[in-house]
């Protein structure tokens, strides 16, 4: 049987990093996921995975979405390497349930932004794919962990956004791109969602300036229209 490890070490040379692995169940296993057992998630590895991205012919050729498509050049390549069947995040919809399988895979929860939070990352876990493989995996159970946001009185997260954003309904997400398109909504442009980085809680992992930029602006110009 694999290991979880062996997967991990194969993706951390391409920048990448395994934030866990689950068992799918029998009445998971159909249409694209038929014959899959286990499903690996994976993310950039902090900053060491923005350099390697940074560094890419994709991040370097002007042309649209070099993010996502380094993502998938990299995740199909490992896949194929490791007898695997790549995920993507992007591309939908529909959309593989990215925030479904990182709750089962890592002690994740849903915070009030609506973004999950790990108890040491916080609300930085992003996805860049998953790898399918049909063979069972062995790979230690989730730690159990509560939500850090259960004993968060002050809720920063809440009350940072200039324009509210976030309310008991929901993401507000006309009103965000507003506030972005508009010359104050720089400090979030610049600098990444003000709501997001307002959490106390893996405040070490948030994104430097040139990361949480591109993030800012891929995010702005998808909402334009075509
Ligand atoms: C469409 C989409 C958006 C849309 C709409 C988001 C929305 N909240 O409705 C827009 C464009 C607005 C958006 C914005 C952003 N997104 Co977005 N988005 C997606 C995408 C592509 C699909 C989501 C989806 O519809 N899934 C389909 C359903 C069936 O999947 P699901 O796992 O079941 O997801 C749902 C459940 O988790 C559910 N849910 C909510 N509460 C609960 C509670 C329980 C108990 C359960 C079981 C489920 C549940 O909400 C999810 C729907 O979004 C995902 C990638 C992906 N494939 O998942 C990224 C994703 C969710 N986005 C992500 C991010 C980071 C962002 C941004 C911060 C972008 C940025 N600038 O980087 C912003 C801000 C989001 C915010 N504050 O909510 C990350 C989230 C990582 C995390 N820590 O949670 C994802 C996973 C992308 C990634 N590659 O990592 N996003
Ligand atoms: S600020 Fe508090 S409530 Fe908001 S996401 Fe962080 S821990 Fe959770
Ligand atoms: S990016 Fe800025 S305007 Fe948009 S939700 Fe975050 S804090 Fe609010």
């Amino acid at each position: 049987m694999r290991a979880l490890e062996t997967v991990a070490t194969a993706v951390e040379a391409h920048g990448l990093a395994a934030h866990g692995a689950f068992d799918l169940g029998d009445e998971e296993r159909r249409g694209a996921l038929a014959g899959a057992a286990t499903i690996v998630l994976l993310g950039l590895d902090g900053r060491r995975g923005w350099a390697a991205f940074s560094a890419s012919p994709e991040a370097l050729d002007g042309g649209a979405d070099p993010l996502d498509r380094w993502s998938r050049r990299v995740v199909d390549g490992l896949a194929t390497a490791l007898d695997a069947r790549a995920l993507h995040p992007f591309g939908g919809p529909p959309h593989w349930p990215f925030q479904r399988w990182a709750m089962r895979a890592e002690p994740l929860h849903v915070s009030p932004l609506g973004l999950l939070i790990h108890p040491s990352e916080g609300l930085w876990r992003g996805y860049r794919g998953a790898l399918a493989f049909t063979e069972r995996l062995a790979f230690p159970p989730r730690a159990a962990a509560p939500s850090p946001c259960e004993t968060c009185d002050a809720r920063a997260c809440l009350s940072a956004c200039p324009v509210g954003a976030f309310t008991g309904a929901g993401y507000d997400v006309a009103a965000c791109v507003a506030q972005l398109e508009s010359p104050a909504g720089r400090s979030c442009m610049e600098g990444g969602c003000m709501a997001r980085r307002a959490c106390p809680v893996g405040a070490d992992r948030a994104h430097a300036p040139a990361q949480a930029g591109f993030h800012m602006r891929a995010f702005l110009s998808a909402r334009r229209p075509a």
